[in-house]
């Protein structure tokens, strides 16, 4: 807008190009706003009042006191972290100083997991940024913070309605000392199907150059192959490329013979030969049990040279156990969450693990003051997000044996409740563990173990069992995704598929046996430019492209939403969930100094047309919004 004023100005049409006018002409530099940002944001308070926020229920809009914040004390500069260390050192000289180190070392995954495990991954930007400064100055000796990835990228736009690059920027900018990482579901990105190569490459260069520095790969099949463009690609960006084994089954459970002590040590060796800096140990449901533990950090620190990060989740309450025997076994790295944040379907307490290990020759370096600190401003974060908790209230040990991931419990749930079986819950969880013996007792992790539910649901839902499925499931239509496993579009799982089940779920369809990306054109990345160009303007960046290479509907979705109420993600979080009570007043600061004071006045009765007028004063005038009534 500001060139356009200066074209239309008469000096500038006129030829003269001295720009002296500038400084006489203030009104060069005020622009209209389209559909003006006050009136927008008023539209989507109004429509969340009245309304209530997609997928939850309807209730009154708590009171809720301010996030307590830790204080950064004023002007002083962050301590230099594992960061520095990357940026000055490489992937190869991060790596060996990880080795020097005497000490456990430490991720905290309270950005990522632990919500994204406790509270269906909702936490919005907004509160993750408030944290990222104290983190920085309070927990400056961790080696990383996950922070990105996973479900956190389609949920952010699908449910946040907010850029997940930008929440990556803003950490990056408010976190300069410590590693930033994600989770990377290897030919899957961050979406829940195979991507062509040059999509997965795109994607790893982008979020490299745009401050993420580990990059956890698995494949949801430990199929190592799947893995391959994901690590070579991250090696290429110059950082690090962390390869996960998918931990399952039992190690010490001689009833559970496939995914024996050797399966582990023999899957490490191909990682490390494939160019794994560092291994992860990705026990994503937490069955990893103590002794276990112990036996298999032990072997593998004898089988490869890398070191080894263990992740897991406390769904069974033995994880402070199985931690500190992995730690007594040499683990390198462990994940934690802040206190408020951790334990159930989360990682265990990075509190909790303090006294723990207090006093011993294993005692960890971090000031148990800050842990508490930054405690406080989750436990108060965690309120305002209380509708999305999965109602889990006490350990689980069922989970050894259905063996769902923590992130996928409350999911399934959810799913299962939509359909119509949530009174049939118990069953689902049976029908969970029948499905992956029948499936021939795969690696469940996303997306493998969404099949796996998907499935279960279908077989409770349709009254099915093994033996009837097998006998009429030629005449039977299987949900989608489990086709596509059987097809071989997740990649292969250890042992092959059940042949007579596949041939059955597959009618007269071939499986294929190669890598999917392989068979997947590249996306032409030019075509795709100019065909978003076309919905949402021209200014596309490479990061908007390649979102809307991974999901094209939930990213123009995200876009269209951007145009009817603009930028939500400056909302509180109470008011973006609840809108606001009568009388109320709040500040949204729309941009650095510049806020907007908004008051509920009052809300009108339905129409005929099923609108209803919604008044508010914004900045102390009067101002009317109508919405429609969706109740
Ligand atoms: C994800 O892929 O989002 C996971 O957290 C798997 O455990
Ligand atoms: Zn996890």
């Amino acid at each position: 807008p500001f060139l356009i004023n200066v074209m239309q100005h008469e000096r500038f049409i006129t030829g003269e190009y001295d720009t002296s006018f500038l400084d006489s002409a203030p009104e060069l530099f005020s622009f209209p706003e389209s559909k003006d940002r006050g009136t927008k944001m008023l539209t989507y308070i109004g429509t969340v009042t009245v309304n209530g926020f997609p997928g939850i229920e309807k209730t009154k809009k708590p009171v809720e006191p301010d996030p307590r914040i830790p204080s950064v004390p004023a002007g002083e500069k962050v301590q230099r972290g594992t960061k520095q260390i990357l940026d000055e050192h490489g992937a190869e000289g991060l790596v060996d100083w990880i080795r020097q180190q005497d000490k456990v070392l430490i991720t905290d995954t309270t950005f990522r997991d632990a919500h994204q495990s406790l509270l269906a991954t909702r936490i919005r930007s907004r509160d993750l940024v408030q944290a990222a400064e104290p983190t920085a100055h309070l927990l400056p000796g961790l080696f990383s913070v996950e922070m990105w990835g996973g479900a956190t990228f389609d949920v952010a736009y699908r449910f946040l309605k907010e850029d997940p690059w930008d929440r990556l920027a803003k950490l990056r900018e408010k976190m300069p000392n410590i590693l930033f990482q994600m989770l990377f579901r290897g030919s899957n990105a961050v979406g829940y199907t195979n991507y062509p190569d040059n999509v997965i490459k795109a994607f790893i260069q982008e979020s490299a150059d745009a401050g993420i520095d580990v990059f956890r790969v698995f494949d949801s099949l430990n199929w190592v192959k799947g893995m391959e463009v994901a690590i070579d690609s991250v090696r290429q960006s110059g950082k690090i490329a962390e390869a996960a084994i998918c931990y399952t089954g039992d190690i010490n459970d001689p009833e559970r013979p496939k995914y024996h002590i050797d399966y582990y040590k023999d899957m490490a060796r191909e990682l490390q030969a494939q160019g794994a800096h560092m291994l992860a140990i990705k026990d994503m449901a937490g069955l990893l049990k103590p002794a276990a533990a112990y036996r298999l950090i032990s072997e593998l620190k004898e089988t490869v040279d890398l070191p080894i990060h263990l992740h897991m989740h406390d769904t069974s309450g033995n994880g402070i156990l199985t931690y500190t025997k992995a730690i007594e076994a040499g683990v390198d790295i462990i994940d934690t969450a802040l206190g408020s944040m951790a334990s159930l379907t989360s990682q265990p307490s990075l509190n909790t693990l303090y006294y723990a290990l207090e006093g011993t020759d294993k005692a960890l370096d971090v000031d148990i003051d800050s842990l508490e600190k930054l405690s406080y401003y989750w436990e108060d974060v965690r309120k305002y997000y209380r509708d999305f908790e999965s109602g889990m209230l006490a350990p689980h040990t069922e989970v050894y044996s259905h063996e769902m991931p923590g992130g996928q419990y409350s999911n399934l749930q959810q799913q299962a409740k939509a359909v119509g079986l949530g009174s049939r819950w118990d069953e689902v969880k049976d029908m969970y563990s029948r499905v992956n013996r029948m499936f021939g007792d795969i690696v469940k992790v996303t997306p493998s173990s969404k099949v796996v539910g998907d499935m279960a649901l279908f077989m409770v839902q349709n009254d099915l069992n093994e033996e009837t499925v097998l006998e009429r499931g030629r005449s039977i239509d299987f949900p989608d995704s489990v086709v596509e496993l059987f097809e071989g579009y997740l990649g292969q799982p250890h042992g092959g598929f059940p042949e007579e089940l596949q041939r059955v779920i597959l009618k007269n369809r071939e499986p294929i046996t190669v890598r999917p990306g392989e068979l997947l054109e590249d996306v032409d990345f030019g075509q795709l430019k100019k065909e978003l160009a076309e919905e949402i303007g021209p200014d596309v960046t490479a990061k908007d492209l390649i979102s809307y290479a991974l999901y094209p509907k939930v990213f123009l979705e995200y876009i269209a939403t951007l145009n009817q109420f603009g930028d939500i993600s400056v909302l509180d979080t109470p008011t973006f969930i609840h809108g606001m009570r009568l009388g109320e007043e709040i500040e949204v600061e729309i941009e650095t100094g510049k806020t907007l004071i908004v008051k509920l006045v009052s809300i009108g009765q339905p129409q005929p047309d099923g609108t209803r007028v919604v008044y508010f004063e914004l900045n102390g005038q009067p101002r009317e919004v109508v919405i429609k009534d969706e109740n």
